[in-house]
């Protein structure tokens, strides 16, 4: 397979200074490629180590959840990182709250941003998606052979050039927010740092204390919710997150509802 070995974004220069030992040892960039996530899967079938990082200035066929499309033109950090954790399925489901957790707070410490985490996958700003997640793994031998965990983070783009005012859900940028154009090559050695920092947490003590600081962030938590599945529109208050990452609604009824997987928003009065 033909890559290009980091010279462009200052990726050399990230890794001299990078503190980690294994997240980003090895990055692979292009320009333009389809999906990072699809480029670190065929990696990882061929065996690279964990924390093998794959980033691209563009994808043209950027994907979210469910084959959604996702808009990523240059000047957004795109990236996906291989893992490979000792850990049952269910739990190595959760990484997707690790990435979505270190990028909330990487976002807020570093650029002062009032970021939340939005259930499953999303991190946004101001009530506007900022960040998107999309965890993959694969199995093999009903036993987990990987993940690759796919980050993508409105960085230097004008959101408005892409989602005009009626679209949902409404999209921002650090950009849009700062009011200037941030350091790409900065703001990923300071999250695979915190990548790393959170995955050993998470390998030597497991998803709890993952979900605790995650709920942490989660301003949704306790208000009027709707939540679209792939078969219905359900609404009701945001109760909890249990240990297995299920969104627990309060139905009107008073009863408690499980969600494994859909679409949260805010409801409108
Ligand atoms: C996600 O899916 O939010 C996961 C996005 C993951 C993107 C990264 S980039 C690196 C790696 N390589 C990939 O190919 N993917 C990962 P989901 O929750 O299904 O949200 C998708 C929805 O978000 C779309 O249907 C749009 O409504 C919206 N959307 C698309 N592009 C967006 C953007 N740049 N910013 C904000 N929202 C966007």
């Amino acid at each position: 397979m033909a890559f290009n070995v980091i010279r462009n974004m200052k990726l050399d220069v990230l890794q001299e200074r990078l503190q980690t030992k294994r997240f980003g040892r090895r990055i692979l960039f292009r320009r333009v490629v389809d999906s990072t996530n699809e480029w670190a899967k065929k990696l990882a079938e061929f065996g690279v180590e964990e924390g093998t990082v794959t980033i691209a200035e563009q994808q043209t066929a950027g994907r979210g959840r469910l084959g959604r499309e996702w808009i990523a033109p240059k000047g957004g950090l795109w990236f996906s990182i291989v893992l490979r954790p000792c850990k049952s399925v269910g739990e190595a489901t959760k990484l997707a709250f690790m990435a979505s957790l270190a990028v909330a707070e990487v976002l807020h410490q570093k650029y002062r941003l009032r970021t939340e985490t939005k259930w499953p996958n999303d991190v946004m700003v101001n009530g506007r998606k900022i960040c998107g997640i999309l965890a993959e793994t694969s199995i093999s031998n009903s036993k987990l052979s990987y993940v690759v965990l796919g980050i993508g983070i409105n960085a230097n783009i004008h959101m408005d050039k892409y989602f005009v005012a009626s679209d949902k859900p409404l999209a921002t940028s650090i950009q849009d927010e700062l009011g200037r154009e941030v350091r790409l090559p900065s703001l990923l050695r300071t999250l695979l740092e915190r990548l790393e920092k959170l995955y050993d947490l998470f390998i030597m003590k497991g998803s709890d204390s993952i979900l605790e600081k995650w709920k942490g962030y989660a301003t949704f938590l306790g208000r009027e919710v709707v939540v679209q599945d792939q078969n219905e529109r359900v609404s009701g208050i945001a109760h909890d997150i249990d240990d297995g990452g299920a969104l627990i609604l309060r139905l009107e009824d008073g009863t408690l509802r499980r969600f494994f997987a859909g679409d949260l928003s805010l409801r409108s009065k």
